[in-house]
């Protein structure tokens, strides 16, 4: 029974892969570095399967960020995520979710390694270029707030 639930488990995961929800921040974005970091993200093997660029509303950023709704920085964090255009995406890939959270690196780029997307073009703590999901249960929330089902493209 307990080989059978395991393999109900995993075959999702062998047909879809594991996906991940990243999003470039508005500064990134502005400075047009999108490409940039999406060929960097695609260079490490992770496919895209949903891309475009958007502005988050007020409320949006409200739904995106809720754990962090009390934190001191969130107006500030509210504010930064909705004064441009995003550019949000669904990567698709083995460990997609762990391999984007190393390939960004942590939330300060003064902290990250040079080779990192957060290091190479983020601007702070706050302005720091990029978001990945933190976990598989946070991307399964996360991709819905920016895509429909039929924006999602899993077909090899
Ligand atoms: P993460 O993006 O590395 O997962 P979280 O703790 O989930 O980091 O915070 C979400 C976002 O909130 C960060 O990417 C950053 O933009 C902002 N943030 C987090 N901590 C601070 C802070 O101490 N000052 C200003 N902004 C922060
Ligand atoms: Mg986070």
């Amino acid at each position: 029974m307990k080989t059978i639930i395991a393999a109900l488990l995993v075959l999702p995961n062998l047909l879809l892969g594991e996906m991940t929800f990243s999003m470039i921040k508005p500064t990134a974005v502005q400075e047009q570095k999108a490409g940039e970091i999406i060929a960097q993200l695609q260079a490490s093997g992770l496919r895209v399967v949903a891309l475009k660029i958007t502005k988050m509303t007020p409320e949006q950023a409200d739904i995106f960020y809720k754990d962090l709704k009390d934190k001191p920085f969130f107006p500030e964090l509210s504010k930064m995520m909705t004064s441009g255009p995003v550019v949000a995406m669904v990567l698709d890939g083995d460990n997609a979710v762990a391999k984007t959270r190393e390939l960004i690196g942590p939330t300060d780029p003064k902290e990250a390694k040079p080779t990192t997307i957060r290091a190479r073009f983020g601007k702070s703590k706050g302005d720091n270029a990029i978001h990945a999901s933190d976990s598989v249960v946070s991307a399964e929330r996360e991709i819905p707030i920016f895509f429909s089902g039929e924006e999602i493209f899993l077909s090899k």
